[in-house]
């Protein structure tokens, strides 16, 4: 019987990123890459989305949630739900951080939309990205420490930071409550990432509000379902289908799910980088954080 791994989700929760075998083929990266050209060409900002219902009109969610997808991300919990799941493209020849960069701390932050329950000791929100460019030094690789969740920023000296950095195609599982970033993409080029986020159906996330820039991409998630098969049990549960009956999930799981090896995820502490923050800084993007989510409660 198919049963989620506890040792994928205990070393996200320990080590606050893995790397992660190669889930998609260099074939399947070039055919994603070909497919979203138009739709990023079509966007003016500097950082440019392919949501998840785009993927579905171009037809290539079977191409993403393939066997060895959904086996990494059942293998994290028990009933696994989307929470983000799209691509995106940001500028290159840019000496800040894409997101974040004005919160004092060089655009390095937690996801705050994370409700994290204290009382669990797993990993509860996860990010699964997959580079769909070369990703070197100063690509705007992703970067992250592995500060235990605290609320004493203290702590942030004490940290092991990663930056990520890999040819397209590399992969690899961040747990979001961990302090992370996007480093500065100074290059030419852009770079373009596949973003897929999911936690437990039991974790309780924001609810939607269309007044929130960044929730049209949860709206436009939650349209995938209208259209899925009936019968894709294991998709139509992680994209929210709530009547999915226990057992067909199971069996789904039992035929289709490949149980991982050790060797599927590793560590990267080939990747270990060294980062500074002064104290005062560091108080001073925790404000910004709180103020952040008042706005979010007020809106
Ligand atoms: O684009 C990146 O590398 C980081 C983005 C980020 O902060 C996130 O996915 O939560
Ligand atoms: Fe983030």
């Amino acid at each position: 019987m198919f049963k989620p791994s506890i040792e994928v989700n205990t070393a996200v929760k320990a080590n606050a990123v893995v790397k992660v075998n190669p889930l998609l083929n260099d074939k399947i990266i070039e055919k994603l890459n070909t497919s979203f050209d138009d739709i990023f060409a079509k966007q003016k900002a500097s950082r440019r989305y392919v949501d998840a219902k785009h993927i579905q009109e171009l037809g290539l969610l079977n191409d993403i949630f393939n066997k060895e997808v959904l086996s990494l991300i059942y293998s994290m919990f028990d009933k696994p739900v989307l929470y983000h799941c799209h691509a995106y493209e940001i500028d290159g020849k840019n000496n800040k951080s894409h997101i974040s960069s004005g919160n004092f701390l060089r655009g390095w932050h937690r996801d705050v939309d994370c409700r994290h329950r204290q009382s669990d000791k797993k990993t509860q929100h996860v990010s699964l990205f997959v580079y769909l460019t070369d990703v070197g030094e100063a690509d705007g690789a992703f970067e992250i420490s592995d500060k235990p969740l605290s609320f004493w920023p203290y702590l942030f000296k004490s940290s092991r930071y990663y930056r990520l950095i890999g040819q397209r195609g590399f992969s690899f599982l961040f747990n979001r409550t961990a302090v992370h970033r996007a480093s500065p993409n100074r290059m030419n080029k852009q770079r373009r990432v596949l973003k897929i986020s999911f936690q437990d159906s039991t974790t309780v996330m924001p609810p939607l509000k269309a007044t929130i820039n960044s929730n049209d991409k949860k709206i436009r998630l939650s349209k995938v379902l209208e259209t899925l098969d009936p019968q894709d049990f294991l998709v139509r549960s992680l994209f929210g289908d709530k009547t999915v009956a226990i057992d067909d999930l199971q069996r789904a799981k039992d035929t289709f799910l490949l149980t991982l090896n050790k060797d599927a995820i590793s560590s990267c502490e080939n990747f270990e980088i060294s980062e500074k923050f002064s104290l005062v800084d560091e108080f001073r993007g925790i404000i910004k954080d709180y103020r952040y989510l008042i706005r979010l409660k007020l809106q």
